[in-house]
């Protein structure tokens, strides 16, 4: 299973999205043992978390299109958060995942959204946090993934909302759900 997502990965994104994928599995097995969540269910989800992430943004939206994942109007004018929903209909499609906990960890993946599993925040973070990424106020997060995941899954959305504020985007409502949901449960 493993070795056949990998090969096909090789063949549908870029090596450096590929390794990208490669460390994202990596910290993402750590926060597991950390949380004491499935290691194989995060395992494939971290794996296929980017399987449509393909080089073009074309491709990835006419493949969405064609592939009816674009259920919401969002999709037509962000092409940044297609990839996370495409993978989870890849997910199914093409390697017969049924797990609805993987699933919805693929699909969130970009935006997150309210109530997140314990899976969803796992692959939320570990795709944040992976060694390459580096942007302001990083560190922190990092070293909070591992003590105080909610807390470190909210500075994240906070750090992503302002991104998309500064760069005048538009916004998920699951990004912004997302955030209230965990404010309003650890007051
Ligand atoms: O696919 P990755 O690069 O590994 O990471 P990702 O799936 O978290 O995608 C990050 C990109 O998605 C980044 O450019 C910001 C963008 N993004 C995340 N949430 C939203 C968003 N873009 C818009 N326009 N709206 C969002 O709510
Ligand atoms: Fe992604
Ligand atoms: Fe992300
Ligand atoms: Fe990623």
């Amino acid at each position: 299973m493993i070795k056949v997502i990998k090969r096909d990965l090789l063949n549908n994104i870029s090596k450096d999205r590929y390794d990208h994928t490669l460390r994202v599995v990596e910290v993402c097995e750590k926060l597991a043992r950390t949380y004491g969540e499935d290691l194989e269910k995060t395992k494939i989800a971290a794996l296929l978390h980017d399987s449509a992430k393909f080089s073009s943004k074309e491709k990835v939206f006419e493949t969405a299109k064609l592939l009816g994942v674009l259920d919401d109007e969002i999709y037509f004018y962000n092409k940044e958060i297609i990839h996370a929903s495409l993978g989870a209909k890849l997910a199914i499609d093409k390697y017969n995942i049924t797990d609805k906990d993987i699933l919805n960890s693929i699909k969130y993946h970009t935006t997150g959204r309210k109530d997140m599993s314990l899976l969803e925040k796992i692959i939320f973070i570990g795709d944040y946090i992976e060694p390459s990424r580096e942007f302001k106020g990083i560190e922190e997060i990092r070293n909070l993934a591992f003590k105080d995941l909610d807390r470190s899954l909210l500075l994240a959305l906070n750090a992503n909302l302002k991104f998309l504020l500064e760069k005048e985007k538009l916004i998920s409502k699951d990004t912004i759900e997302a955030r209230n949901y965990l404010m309003i449960q650890n007051l």
